[in-house]
């Protein structure tokens, strides 16, 4: 049940209400400039803030910039003034300017994002802001705990304050995404400091809040969330919402939990400059609506109560509209970005992970016992979590035991695979936790703890089940540093086991979809074949600054012919480097994961027939090695293209494609694919042998390549 605490108030004085006032006039007059400047084609799309301005500026007030962490929804234009952003800047967005603070010129305006003031690059899907807000307030409360254990890899010495908030904002509609409930619900359970703002303006775009909130109110809604503090009120009103907002705030700061702030508010200027909402709301709607703005209603309080005159109201209408006029002559003389830089920012321009500074020997000990993929993965982990206190590891399953009764009484679990066993025993329950049943809660926190600081190596259980995370990868996680023309990012390690040859896995635990992973700029994507590469690809992938997709093949993880030697504390594999398994002349077999080994077997058989195959292993899959790939192609004129995944649209294409392209003249015959069908994996062994590709199908297929 919600809880309400209605006895503090703190109002405005009367300096902060004409401050707060003028702040509104000026959000409402920059949103009128920027329509004008769209009608004279010097802007190329508009959103406006209007009707949500009282509300913004009173959460602007109650929040502190640069302290506070800030994840606003499209329409907070008032906030971000609040918060310190000038009309300037939010002008070089619209204009599409380098020197957009926001974006360098990449995302459309209202996409607020500010370094300095804490605010988090936005984006536009509706809803993801709400589990990274939860994910920024558990690394701040983290960072708190844990700020004196040395900095190393940007932990520990990220910057945090003890009482800090989150705030986080959303529409009426938006919160229908099932991304605000389970923020909701983590909030509450890791009693995260989170402050969530639902902007209630009664729509979304022609969409009624009715259809969208059972019962029509999303506080009433949300009141069975326990120890989430919830007042509904006039948003319109910036005093009684300050007051609101003061006191949600200080319950967040108190760390007693999170808080939910209803607010209603209008819309007076339809959803956007595309819409009319004059075909969808009644006249007598409108104009009730109007009769209720914010700006209108304050400017009558303040003359009423003689807080100002109007002599004095007409000269702060000048003065803002004398700020927005050289705001708007300084923005038109703004420079777009440079051709040349529009590939900047995908990735580190720091850490090179394809670099030879990732290229180390392995160290064996003499002693030293062969070991499965699952046990060097694991002591990877570990090395990697006593050097690094800033890397937390989350997902289903993955803790040892979350009772610590249970933990000390028995084995632990350590994932389904046991890929972490004994991660939480030895580094703590606050670095090693198990998340909720709910993949873009896994991956949406991530991605705010990355953004703080911290280095996030999440599991996902099983790739079959990724998807309701894939928004989240591909929106968020591979975008935030290039959208945000670099002023943010969220290096980050996603683990996830996936694959066939179960014998019994089926259709929802034998996928193998890479190309949906390859084909987002701004992520590394990573498969290795066996013990050693995965123990030294995954330290590479952790300490990279990048985002990077750890795909693991379940049929590997106790593979007698995929195990090997712990290779010590520092073994790192670039990026991009594929390892020839085999040397070859006549024709070149190009995979990775558990086609190497099948690979590998067909290349024996073929040397029995005279047929010298050359086998590479690519462990890297983006980007890939086309220097080694090229060599190999030059000297053996024929290629086959191995991989595990549907043959149609699948990784094989991309890499036969590049092949023809660059390499055309070398080659004595058509690049050729040996994949799955297309369909799904099915159950029953003797259909699935048929699905994927086997030894002798592969070596079938290279067959066919070499008497072409
Ligand atoms: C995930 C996602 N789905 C759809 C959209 C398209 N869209 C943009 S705004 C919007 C309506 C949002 O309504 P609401 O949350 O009430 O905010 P308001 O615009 O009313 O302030 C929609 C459907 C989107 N941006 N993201
Ligand atoms: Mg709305």
């Amino acid at each position: 049940m919600a809880t309400r605490d209605t006895k503090t108030t703190t109002g405005l004085n009367k300096d902060q209400m004409i401050a707060a006032y003028r702040n509104m006039v000026l959000s409402r007059r920059l949103d009128d400039a920027e329509i004008n400047m769209k009608r004279r084609n010097q802007y190329f799309f508009q959103i406006s803030g209007a009707g949500h301005e009282a509300v913004l500026t009173a959460a602007g007030m109650a929040l502190k910039a640069g302290h506070d962490w800030f994840y606003p929804y499209y329409r907070d234009r008032a906030l971000c003034l609040q918060l310190g952003v000038t009309p300037r800047e939010m002008l070089l967005q619209g204009v599409a300017a380098h020197d957009d603070p926001a974006s360098a010129g990449r995302q459309m305006p209202s996409h607020w994002g500010h370094v300095k003031y804490n605010i988090v690059s936005q984006s536009s899907p509706t809803g993801t802001q709400c589990l990274q807000a939860v994910g920024c307030a558990e690394a701040g409360v983290y960072l708190a705990t844990h700020g004196d254990r040395g900095k190393d890899d940007g932990a520990g010495g990220a910057a945090f304050r003890k009482d800090e908030v989150v705030y986080v904002s959303i529409g009426d509609g938006a919160t229908s995404e099932g991304e605000f409930w389970e923020a909701l619900s983590t909030a509450c359970v890791r009693k995260a400091p989170v402050l969530f703002l639902v902007e209630d303006n009664g729509y979304a775009i022609s969409v009624p809040t009715r259809v969208q909130t059972p019962g029509g109110s999303i506080s009433k809604a949300a009141s069975g969330f326990l120890g989430l503090l919830i007042e509904e009120f006039d948003g319109t009103d910036p005093v009684a919402s300050y007051e609101a907002l003061s006191r949600l705030v200080a319950y967040c700061r108190g760390r007693k939990g999170p808080a939910l702030a209803h607010a209603h508010v209008t819309r007076p200027y339809s959803h956007s400059m595309s819409d009319d909402q004059r075909t969808y709301r009644t006249p007598e709607d409108l104009a009730e609506e109007q009769s209720n703005d914010c700006i209108a209603k304050f400017k009558a309080r303040l003359l009423d109560e003689r807080i100002l005159s109007e002599a004095k109201l007409e000269a702060l209408h000048a003065a803002v509209d004398e700020q927005i006029a050289s705001a708007v002559e300084a923005s038109l003389e703004a420079e777009q970005p440079e051709e040349e830089t529009v590939a900047d920012h995908l990735y580190s321009p720091d850490v090179d992970p394809t670099s030879d500074a990732f290229r180390t020997e392995p160290v064996v000990e003499a002693e030293a016992k062969e070991d499965f993929v699952v046990g060097l993965v694991n002591a990877c982990l570990r090395d990697e979590m006593e050097r690094n206190p800033g890397i937390l590891v989350f997902g289903e399953d993955v803790a040892d035991a979350t009772l610590e009764e249970a933990l000390s009484a028995t084995k632990g679990k350590g994932g389904v695979f046991k890929l972490t066993a004994g991660l939480q025993r030895a580094f703590g329950s606050d670095r090693v936790f198990n998340s909720p049943l709910a993949e873009a809660n896994i991956v949406g926190r991530a991605v705010g703890m990355a953004t703080r600081g911290l280095k996030p190596v999440v599991e996902i259980q099983f790739f079959d089940y990724i998807w309701p995370a894939y928004h989240q990868i591909r929106n968020e996680l591979a975008m935030m540093r290039w959208r945000s023309g670099g002023h943010w990012k969220c290096p980050l390690v996603i683990r996830v086991p996936l694959g066939g040859y179960l014998q019994g896995g089926a259709v929802y635990h034998s996928q193998s979809g890479v190309v949906l992973f390859t084909h987002n700029p701004g992520l590394r994507v990573v498969m290795p074949s066996n013990a050693q590469d995965a123990n030294g690809l995954l330290r590479t992938a952790i300490r990279c600054d990048d985002p990077v997709m750890f795909l693991e093949h379940k049929h590997l993880y106790r593979q007698p012919y995929a195990k090997g030697k712990y290779p010590g504390k520092n073994y790192m594999i670039p990026l991009g480097r594929a390892n020839v398994v085999r040397e070859g002349t006549d024709v070149t077999v190009v995979t990775y994961g558990a086609l190497v080994r099948r690979s590998d077997m067909a290349a024996r058989t073929l040397e029995k027939e005279g047929v010298s195959v050359e086998v590479i292993d690519l462990r890297t899959l983006s980007p890939w090695d086309q220097e080694t790939v090229a060599a190999s192609v030059r000297k053996t004129s024929r290629v086959l293209v191995a991989y595990e995944d549907n043959v149609t649209w699948g990784y094989g294409a991309e890499i036969a494609a590049w092949i023809s392209d660059n390499l055309f003249e070398y080659l004595d015959a058509p690049v050729k694919r040996k994949a799955s069908l297309d369909t799904p994996v099915a159950y029953a062994p003797r259909l699935e042998d048929m699905i994927l590709p086997q030894t002798e199908t592969i070596a079938e297929a290279v067959r066919e390549v070499v008497e072409y």
